[in-house]
């Protein structure tokens, strides 16, 4: 049987000028998951979304909701975000020094917790750790801003991470972020991919609406695969 591939839509990729409209057509589309970025302007340049957001986001859609943590003290903002209720909730193994008691707060909360890591930040950074992760999260663009080109040997590390969880921890998942596009995703699932982030470069590719994109990127997966 095939393998089911998750999308997870981002929303800083969507132009907030009508969410509540752009929710209702990702839940018909079939979107999984709705991508939350939070960024502190310190592990990453940039900022982007909070609690805030999440909790409206919540009230507008049933969408399991999905945040990628970007802080350099992820540890003090971990029961702001789990109080507004998630599903999959990923922290960067470059800033979090507590990873298992954080693992066990996002456990205890009925979360997913996810390992993320950045392109340069080595697979085996995993060891141990993945036996108690719900999932990987790889990053492959640097963090901090949607639009940008895929960091090549990133590509690699999928099937790196891919063997290291058959050998360690069958039931994670791996989640890839970055430059999730038409041409890459399929290299990207077939090296073991099992979320795919959808950006600028698929769901929400200027020219194409949510439903053209999400398509667009089902169909490419599927052709790749037969
Ligand atoms: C980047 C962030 C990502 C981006 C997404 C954008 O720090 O974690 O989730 O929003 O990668 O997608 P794209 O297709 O514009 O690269
Ligand atoms: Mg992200």
């Amino acid at each position: 049987m095939k393998k089911s591939v998750k999308i997870s839509a981002s929303l800083m990729c969507d132009s907030f000028r009508h969410l509540e409209k752009s929710l209702q057509e990702m839940a018909e589309a079939g979107i999984d998951l709705i991508h939350v970025d939070v960024m502190d302007g310190t592990f990453v340049p940039n900022f982007t979304m909070g609690p805030d957001i999440i909790r409206a986001v919540k009230e507008m859609t049933n969408i399991p909701i999905d945040v990628h943590l970007m802080s350099l003290t992820p540890e003090r903002h971990l029961d702001t975000f789990l109080s507004c209720g998630l599903e999959y909730f990923s922290i960067h193994a470059e800033t979090c020094f507590p990873l298992t008691r954080s693992i066990q707060m996002i456990h205890s909360a009925g979360a997913k917790a996810g390992i993320a890591l950045s392109p340069a930040t080595s697979a085996t950074t995993l060891d141990h750790i993945l036996s108690v992760a719900d999932f990987v999260m790889l990053m492959t663009v640097e963090p901090g801003y949607s639009g940008q080109k895929l960091v090549p040997f990133a590509l690699d590390k999928i099937a790196v991470v891919k063997e290291m969880v058959v050998r360690q921890n069958p039931h994670c998942e791996i989640m890839v972020d970055g430059n999730v596009s038409f041409e890459y995703a399929p290299q990207m699932v077939s090296a073991g991919a099992d979320i795919l982030v959808a950006g600028t470069s698929s769901v929400f590719k200027e020219g194409l609406s949510i439903t053209e994109g999400t398509e667009k990127l089902r169909k490419s997966i599927c052709s790749n695969r037969g």
